[in-house]
Parts: structure tokens; sequence; C-alpha cells
């Protein structure tokens, strides 16, 4: 197992790659060209530059979190033809760079989605949260706005500001997307790049919706095993695989993190590990990593991990904003670096006692 940090590059991110280098265990970073709009094809000067960027910190780059899918891929437009051919290039560029695993999401209009993004606990620390009531009183179109607000300055990773200019005619696109247009429009896409991903090792890892329920009438279908199973099934490829999110997965109660994990044996390159406190159905708030601190088992969650062979890369996920660090929401050093420390030292004694 490879334990990361998810850093958005510099200028963009309020942590440095010297500060990330410094969190014990720590060997690499997951990031992105943030600033490339989803469908367009990366440079593969960018994709050498950042890699040598990363390099010189003495981090690697373990993946990319994400190359994110045009929508016309998602709603199975005519023009998708050419923004997978634009996808299979920049996979080829990765490639051809050693970057071998890639993160993307398949939700219609928004990407991850919170009604606060600084809930305070009883320790002062701030966290992500939703409440489908709170939730239920947004106005869609204003939801950019209401994501942007708390959101201390910085860009939110899917929030774009040039999608919120176009949330109406993003609306307008997916009204005759249903749960089943959307995944066959996802295994055409998977279908395609095969053998881009087989010619130069890319697993695919899906990232799962969050939270896993439908938003705003949008449809999404990565939302629990049985979806997850029915992806793997149509393309049943090692480089289609899933990012294992426990924090989207877990958002929903039903979902059992642990045996969702022990059926994808083989098909997790990448895995989100977090945890979160349940308050009621439909309302959650992000805690510290640790089990105590929430509602998930999260030395199950490891366990799991370590007994179907997991050997790819992890990160700690969302963190508290405490110690009075300003960051993206859920971004920032301090609670992340916590995270990693308490995930290696779970690791550490799974493996030990498993000797
Ligand atoms: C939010 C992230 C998501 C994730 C994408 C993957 O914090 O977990 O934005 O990166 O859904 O494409």
């Amino acid at each position: 197992m490879d334990m990361t940090l998810r850093w958005f590059g510099e200028g963009v991110d309020s942590v440095s790659l010297e500060q990330i280098r410094q969190i014990p265990g720590v060997k690499g970073v997951i990031t992105t060209l943030y600033d490339i709009p989803a469908g367009e094809v990366w440079p593969m000067e960018r994709i050498l530059q950042m890699k040598e960027q990363v390099e010189a910190s003495g981090l690697k780059v373990l993946g990319i979190e994400s190359v994110n899918i045009h929508d016309a891929i998602k709603v199975g437009t005519p023009d998708r033809e050419q923004y997978i051919a634009n996808y299979i290039t920049t996979l080829e560029r990765l490639g051809q760079a050693g970057i071998h695993v890639v993160c993307y999401n398949f939700m219609p209009v928004f990407d991850w989605t919170r009604s606060d993004l600084a809930k305070e606990r009883p320790d002062g620390s701030t966290v992500l949260a939703y409440n489908q009531k709170e939730i239920d009183k947004i106005n869609p179109e204003n939801m950019f706005q209401s994501m942007g607000e708390k959101s201390n300055g910085f860009e939110l990773p899917g929030w774009e500001p040039e999608r919120m200019a176009r949330i109406k005619e993003l609306f307008d696109m997916y009204k005759d997307v249903d749960e089943d247009r959307l995944f066959d429009n996802l295994v055409y896409f998977l279908k395609a790049i095969q053998p881009v991903c087989e010619t130069y090792d890319i697993k695919m890892a899906i990232h799962p919706d969050d939270p896993a329920w439908p938003v705003f009438g949008l449809a999404r279908i990565i939302t629990g095993k049985e979806r997850l199973l029915k992806l793997m099934k149509a393309v049943d490829s090692p480089f289609n695989g899933v990012t294992l999110c426990t924090g989207s997965l877990g958002s929903n109660p039903e979902n059992d993190i642990p045996d969702i994990i022990r059926s994808l044996k083989g098909r997790i390159p990448f895995a989100h590990v977090r945890n979160l406190q349940y308050n009621a159905p439909g309302d959650f708030q992000e805690a510290a990593h640790l089990s105590a601190d929430g509602s998930m088992d999260m030395y199950e969650i490891m366990k799991a991990l370590y007994d179907i062979g997991f050997d790819g890369i992890m990160r700690p996920d969302h963190g508290r904003a405490v110690w009075g660090e300003v960051s993206m929401p859920g971004y920032g050093l301090y609670d992340r670096a916590m995270g990693a420390c308490y995930l290696n030292g779970l690791w550490e004694a799974i493996c030990k006692q498993n000797r």
C-alpha cells in the first residue's frame, strides 16, 4: 500500500509539497492539472512539468484525481466521440509519463455536494456536513454560489466557476438522462478507453457518488454494492476499477463498507479512507479519521483492504479544519496528516498481526 496526499498544485493548494514530504509514510501525491477544463487534451509538457516539480520535492505522482469527464460523454450526445478521443490522448500521455491510476466520477452536473462547509464540532474544529432538508431548500441553480460562499476563497474541486455560468444549460442537457442511460453511457466510455488503458497499464478508478443518492432529481448510479458490481461485470477488466471512497459510500449507512471492499477484490486501485458521523437518515457530518470520533469502524475497513490483498494507493480524505488553519474546506494539512499517520498505524498493526 502506498500512502499519499491529494495535492491541487502550486498556487491552488494552501499546502506545499515540502510539507507533504514531512508526513511520515507519505510517499507521493495524487494531483491534477486543475486549470484544464473537462474535455480538453492535457498538454504533454504540462504533465511532465507537474511530474518534475513533484519529484524535485522527493515525492512521486502516484495517480491523477481527476481527469474529469465532459458532459457530452455522460449525456451521450453525438459529439462525445471527439471528447472520448481527447480523453484517450490524455490517458496515452499520462501513461507515457509513467502515471498509472486515474480517478474520475460520473455524476451529472454536480460533483460532491454539501450543505455546510464549516460545521462546528464539539471540540471547536469545523467539518463538511450534509443535511438533505437544507439541500431541499436550495434552488439547484444557486448551489454553486452556496458552495462557494464558505470556501475560504478557494475554488472547490468539482465546483469550477466556468460550470456555474452554464448551470441552466447543464440541467437541460441531463433532463432525459435516467439511470439506465447514464449507466450505458458510462459503459460505452469505458469500453472505448480499454485499449489505451491496456497498452499503458492505466487503472481507471471511478469515484462513488457523494452523497450516495440522487440529488436535485439528477440520476446517480455509483451508490452501493449492487451498482458497483454491475459496473465491474459490464466491463470485466482490471483496468475498470473503483476509488473506494469510504466517506461517499458510507453516507448511506446501509452500505456495509468492509463487505463492499471484499466484493471488489482485485478492482480497487485507489482508496479514500475517512470517517463520518451519522445524525439521521440524509444527515451526516464528517469527523476525524479516528473510529471513536465518528460512526465508522476504521479498523474493520483497513482490515478488509488488507484481507483482499490491497496493494494500491490510499489517501486520507477530507480533514477537519483545526488549529486555526485556513485552507480549501476538507483539504488542510493538519488533520489529513493526522489521518495519514493513523491509517498507517492501523495498517502496520494489521500487517504485523497477520505475519
Ligand atoms: C471531493 C472529492 C471529489 C472527487 C471526484 C473524483 O472532495 O472526493 O471531488 O475528487 O468526485 O472525480
